[in-house]
């Protein structure tokens, strides 16, 4: 029987070729090369699928080029890189990697609010750079974070996983999102409680952004919003670049309308916007909240048995929609 033919459009871990490669034939990108959407058009022709982190765009363009596609089988939750509307056209299915990654992403979305509010990564510079001479009653000040208002702007499962850790930290929790949770919901969130995104905006002490990224979200943080924020205020982005208006943000921060910024994610990544780099009161990580080994290979097999599924006629696991 012939093997349906497939892309990994990025490096895997190696044994996962091996294991795929028992149900279709595999080209692989071990090189780890970001290809151009003409050398991707190149690479997908005569393929029935594809494998792919959100490096790698599937525009209406190149997915009508593609005849003999089936499925396009995202490995991350995001799949704003991907053109669904033309895919359901087409009759391409498309998937995500959904649930597998939520403790892992909310463990980072804490790591980076904890380390922004305690100018962790700030601190730790000027050590390095030999500037410690002596202890100073006032040396780096931070925001507390304990007893504070935690506000979370889509509030999905990764946004109800970041909520509930905050009870460690006898935190109120406010949050906005396009509908409410419900009330058994709202109750494993930390009692978490529904408000506008005006309220949401005035009342956060830390703000953490968990909303996907649509023509919707694009720069739901801009200029106005952040004007509406607490001076002493953080904001922690780890759901898209593109979400925030990056220019409208190094304003904010360079004026100290708000106090400090952390960002996993960026407008135009990975070449983010060089102001970002001059600011002491930013700390910036390289996209890496979905980032222990588990969760990477977790978020792979999703994507393989999605792919597997509907290259054998089945349904898929995980499909999404427009
Ligand atoms: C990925 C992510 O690491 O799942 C997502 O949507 O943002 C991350 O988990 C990232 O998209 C790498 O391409």
């Amino acid at each position: 029987m012939i093997k349906p033919k497939v892309l990994l459009t990025r490096a895997v871990f190696p044994d996962v070729i091996a294991r795929l490669a028992g149900y279709v034939e595999v080209e692989t990108n071990q090189d780890d090369i970001v290809f151009s959407e003409q050398e991707l058009l190149q690479k997908m022709q005569g393929k029935q699928g594809v494998i792919t982190p959100s490096s790698a765009r599937f525009s209406a363009g190149l997915i009508a080029q593609l005849p003999e596609l089936k499925a396009i089988c995202a490995m991350t939750v995001g799949y704003d890189n991907i053109d669904v509307a033309a895919c359901e056209a087409r009759g391409v299915v498309v998937t995500n990697a959904p649930d597998v990654l939520n403790q892992t992403t909310a463990d980072f979305a804490w790591a980076l609010l904890l380390s922004t509010a305690r100018r962790v990564t700030e601190s730790g510079q000027w050590l390095r750079d030999g500037q410690w001479k002596k202890w100073q009653i006032d040396g780096f000040l931070g925001a507390d974070v304990h007893g504070k208002t935690l506000g979370i702007l889509g509030m999905g499962r990764i946004g109800q996983a970041i909520a509930r850790r905050s009870m460690g930290f006898d935190m109120q929790v406010i949050y906005h999102n396009r509908s409410r949770l419900t009330e058994q919901e709202e109750a494993y969130a930390n009692h978490a409680v529904y408000v506008d995104k005006e309220q949401l905006l005035a009342q956060a002490d830390h703000l953490i952004l968990m909303v996907p990224y649509s023509a919707a979200t694009r720069h739901c943080i801009g200029a106005a919003e952040l004007a509406m924020m607490k001076p002493g205020a953080t904001l922690i982005n780890v759901a898209r670049g593109g979400v925030v208006d990056d220019a409208a943000l190094i304003a904010a921060l360079r004026n100290r309308q708000i106090a400090a910024a952390g960002l996993d994610v960026f407008e135009n990544e990975p070449q983010l916007n060089p102001d970002f780099l001059s600011l002491s009161n930013v700390v910036l990580t390289p996209h890496i909240a979905s980032a222990s080994e588990s969760t990477r290979r977790a978020m792979l097999q999703c994507a393989v048995d999605n792919l597997i599924a509907v290259l054998r006629g089945e349904a898929a696991l995980n499909p999404v929609h427009s």
